[in-house]
């Protein structure tokens, strides 16, 4: 049997999210560790050089890193791969690459995009998170709400939508490809199911998930997505 697998994340961190929908999902027996998301490269420096979370280590003490590939592989090794066998493989990949391409990059702006979004969402994360004392306080006030700030602000003009339409636009573009089913993967949800989730539920401890409430189609798959987990 080994010991229970540990899954090291950021409760804010959107990729984190991914491979926990999954994880629910199944109804896997996994030990959650939040990381100080100040160290997180020395936190898990015990998986190799990558520093970066979600880090899941099995029930070997094997470790297991990026998000994505990580998907696969947890559907792989505790599913029997049925979430990868369902329908067309090729539009699977497409539409993976297509989340993490697109959806990932919604996720700063609606947070961060204007000054009073990246306050309310910078103290709300030094609530969320496990931090040191100081970092705890440093990480709210000072410069990070700025930094994200102006990079979400960059990516905001860049695109030329405000954070709520390009949220909006991503989740019609995706729900109209679910046709008439339940879920990109059809009947039940799959691998890409759980990408888009992960990053939708993601926003979903911040007041700008209101901003993502009103649309009717993504929400409804988003509450099928809720009840599909154990
Ligand atoms: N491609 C990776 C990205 C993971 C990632 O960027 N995680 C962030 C937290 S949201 C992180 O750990 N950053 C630490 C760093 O880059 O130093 C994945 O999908 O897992």
């Amino acid at each position: 049997m080994g010991q229970t697998p540990t899954l090291h994340m950021l409760y804010t961190c959107p990729f984190c999210w991914k491979v926990r929908g999954v994880i629910e999902h199944l109804g896997m027996d996994v030990e959650y560790i939040s990381v100080n998301g100040m160290k997180i490269k020395k936190e898990v420096s015990f998986a190799g050089d990558w520093g970066k979370v979600p880090v899941f280590t099995d029930e070997n003490g094997e470790h297991f890193v990026d998000s994505t590939p990580l998907m696969k592989h947890i559907d792989i090794t505790y599913n029997g791969g049925k979430m990868a066998a369902m329908g067309d493989a090729a539009r699977q990949q497409k539409w993976l690459e297509w989340a993490d391409a697109n959806v990932s990059k919604a996720t700063v702006p609606i947070l961060y995009g204007t000054l009073g979004a990246a306050l309310k969402t910078t103290t709300r994360i030094s609530k969320l998170e496990k931090f040191g004392f100081f970092s705890k306080r440093l990480y709210a006030w000072a410069g990070f709400p700025i930094m994200w700030g102006i990079i979400a602000r960059k990516r905001v003009k860049k695109d030329g939508r405000s954070p709520k339409k390009l949220w909006h636009d991503l989740l019609t573009e995706f729900t109209d490809e679910h046709g008439q089913e339940p879920f990109f993967g059809g009947a039940a949800p799959d691998l890409v199911d759980f990408a888009v989730f992960g990053y939708t539920r993601s926003i979903s401890p911040f007041p700008q998930f209101s901003l993502l409430q009103d649309h009717e189609k993504g929400m409804a798959w988003y509450r099928r997505m809720e009840n599909s987990l154990q």
